[in-house]
């Protein structure tokens, strides 16, 4: 006996998940050695509504998959030079391309070749010729479902927000491009006050509202290019590039004065919840480790002072 599958309460985490951002077009790299086939199929997917980028040399496969970022890579088996299945391993070995879906298109249909294909990293096999409506209905749902898993991947399910590990990422290459560009960058944790007496009066269901709603208001607040975390239960992590200490510290303090005026509804009852800031800087911290136990100190002393506040 299994319980029903809650599908109102899946479609409701896959909203949060994908809330925020606009459907992108599917950005779709085709590797294919003859021209005519491979204009062929990306006029097939840009009529769909996809972005396209072809390479008719396989060895040339590394710069478009760098510069293009594609969501797939459609690949064809037989290249001179080099095997498609040669290639999807290579590309496979790397880090950044583990998850990446490649779907092999090629006239092969021997069975055993096509098992061989996918065990060595491919997704799906196609054979060629194929229907242009068959290409893009496998095309679309591929990049759809690896867009929703690497969703899962990064993002928290309660806000939508960016995890834990996520953000730490982001720490690492906001700070590297900060270095490049000798810009400054701040880095900001916030706790909620007292959020264990919010769940003990009110309930956890409450207490998530309360997280969502920080959450709504930080995305609200903060520029499109700052990258906002759920650091953990009831914290938050922010970074704003190209932003000096004192501005973010300026900037949150606002956030802050926002927050505690908020009426939190709970049943019959209406509340108001404060968080508590640390803030710290680039080039103040010179690195992602520092400048995340500097913000957490920061948030600390925030606390011991009263809680409600934000510090530097
Ligand atoms: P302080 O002002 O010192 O931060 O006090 P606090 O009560 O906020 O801090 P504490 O760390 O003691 O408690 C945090 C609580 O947050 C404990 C935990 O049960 C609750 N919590 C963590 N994650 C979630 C969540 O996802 N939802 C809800 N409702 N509660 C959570
Ligand atoms: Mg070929
Ligand atoms: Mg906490
Ligand atoms: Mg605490
Ligand atoms: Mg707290």
């Amino acid at each position: 006996f299994t319980k029903p599958v809650d599908i109102g309460g899946l479609i409701d985490k896959l909203d949060t998940l994908t809330a925020h951002k606009p459907v992108e077009p599917g950005r779709i790299l085709i590797v294919e050695d003859e021209s005519i086939l491979a204009t062929y199929y990306a006029a097939v997917l840009q009529q769909a509504g996809m972005l396209t980028a072809v390479v008719t040399d396989p060895m040339q496969v590394m710069q478009p998959l760098v510069e293009f970022k594609p969501d797939l890579i459609l690949m064809d088996m037989y290249m001179p030079g080099c095997s498609g299945l040669e290639l999807a391993s290579v590309i496979r070995q790397q880090d950044a391309y583990v998850s990446i879906p490649i779907v092999f298109l090629s006239i092969e249909t021997n069975m055993e070749q096509q098992l061989a294909a996918m065990h060595l990293g491919g997704d799906e096999f196609l054979t060629k010729p194929i229907e242009p409506s068959h290409l893009v209905a496998e095309v679309k749902s591929r990049v759809m479902r690896s867009r929703i898993l690497s969703s899962f991947m990064v993002r928290d399910s309660l806000t939508g927000l960016f995890n834990h590990t996520k953000t730490k990422e982001q720490l690492y290459i906001e700070v590297a491009r900060a270095k490049r560009s000798s810009k400054p960058l701040a880095f900001a944790m916030l706790d909620i006050d007292h959020f264990k007496s919010i769940n003990d009066a009110f309930g956890h269901l409450i207490g998530d509202r309360v997280i969502r709603s920080l959450s709504r208001l930080l995305q609200q607040r903060l520029r499109k290019t700052d990258v906002i975390g759920r650091y953990g239960g009831e914290e938050f992590a922010a970074i704003l590039p190209d932003t000096s200490v004192q501005a973010a510290a300026k900037v949150f303090d606002e956030i802050r004065d926002g927050f505690a005026k908020v009426r939190q509804q709970a049943a019959e009852h209406e509340f108001s919840v404060t968080f508590s800031c640390g803030v710290a800087g680039f080039p103040e911290y010179g690195d992602p480790n520092s400048l995340n136990e500097a913000a957490d100190k920061a948030m600390y002393a925030a606390k011991r002072g009263g809680r409600n506040r934000v510090k530097i």
